[in-house]
């Protein structure tokens, strides 16, 4: 009894102080952006002001603990100007060693030179973790070592805590123009991804009741609107009509939509009525179309 009620403290007690998951960050740092969830990395060596000569982004609680526990390092990323060179873009993974702390650098881009990047094109690194081909540079630790595959930085630096996280572009000085620039999205660091691009709802499109009668009276043209909604003499009441029916959809983008369908059946409708109502009066053309117009919609 005594036991199990030290057991049941204990639980209780390792409850209270597990510590809790925090959410995984990105910092940027330098001259970079974010717009519409797209990180932009910039590295200009040529202009006033050395705060974006490199750029980046510092990846924090991502459950990483030594560099053996990384198991997912990935990035999307696009060259906008100029290209990849002398080492940027990159990774770089911040290991405590005996003797302070190190950089492990993994180049992004086409092995071996790490140079040659399609400009204005989304590459897909793939995870970086098991690369053989020589993209993990550990000579910050053992001198000789910048071409080493992931194998062989595991072997030199696996049981080292990981300090941090980032992804650096800093290679402006490298181009004519001194100025390197690269977009970069969907990060994966082990379970957690970072610069998810954002889908930009529409800006245009989306209409209040009386924006979307106005649009579809001009749309469908008067008749059809009338005969569609007014329910008085010549249907004069239409607009207010149109307003009261659109009121009740659920959003401007519901409205937008409805406009768009209305006008369709109207001009399917208005064609209908066009081919039987040769020689019937005006009064029967517009009760026709209001017939055809109430079985679409
Ligand atoms: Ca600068
Ligand atoms: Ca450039």
């Amino acid at each position: 009894m005594r036991r199990l009620l030290v057991v049941g403290i204990v639980t209780a007690f390792a409850a209270v102080i597990a510590p809790v998951a925090l959410a995984a960050t990105a910092t940027p740092f330098g001259g970079a952006t974010v717009s519409d969830g797209i990180l932009t990395l910039v590295s200009n060596t040529g202009d006033v002001g050395t705060t974006n000569d490199a750029s980046g982004a510092t990846f924090s609680d991502t459950g990483v603990t030594t560099f053996s526990s990384l198991t997912t390092l990935s990035a999307e990323f696009n060259v906008t100007d100029d290209d990849c060179k002398a080492g940027s873009p990159r990774f770089q993974v911040r290991v405590q060693t005996p003797t302070g702390e190190k950089n492990v650098f993994v180049y992004l881009g086409p092995a071996p030179s790490f140079t040659g990047c399609a400009q204005n094109t989304w590459i897909v690194s793939g995870n970086l973790i098991g690369a053989a081909d020589g993209r993990f540079d550990t000579s910050q630790i053992q001198a000789g070592t910048q071409v080493s595959t992931y194998a062989q930085a595991l072997a030199l630096v696996g049981a080292y805590p990981v300090t941090s996280i980032s992804l650096v572009v800093d290679s402006g000085w490298a181009f004519t123009d001194t100025e390197q620039t690269v977009l970069v999205r969907n990060v994966k660091i082990n379970a957690s991804t970072f610069y998810v691009p954002q889908t930009t709802p529409p800006t245009t499109g989306g209409m209040n009741p009386a924006q979307a009668c106005k649009k579809l009276r001009t749309d469908m043209g008067l008749n059809a609107f009338r005969a569609a909604y007014g329910t008085n003499t010549n249907g004069a009441n239409a607009f207010g009509k149109c307003v009261s029916a659109m009121a009740r959809l659920k959003n401007d983008a519901a409205r937008s939509t409805a406009v768009t369908k209305l006008d369709q059946a109207a001009d399917r409708c208005t064609n209908t009525v066009k081919g039987k109502s040769k020689n019937k009066s005006k009064q029967a053309t517009q009760l026709a179309l209001r017939v055809c117009l109430k079985k679409t919609f």
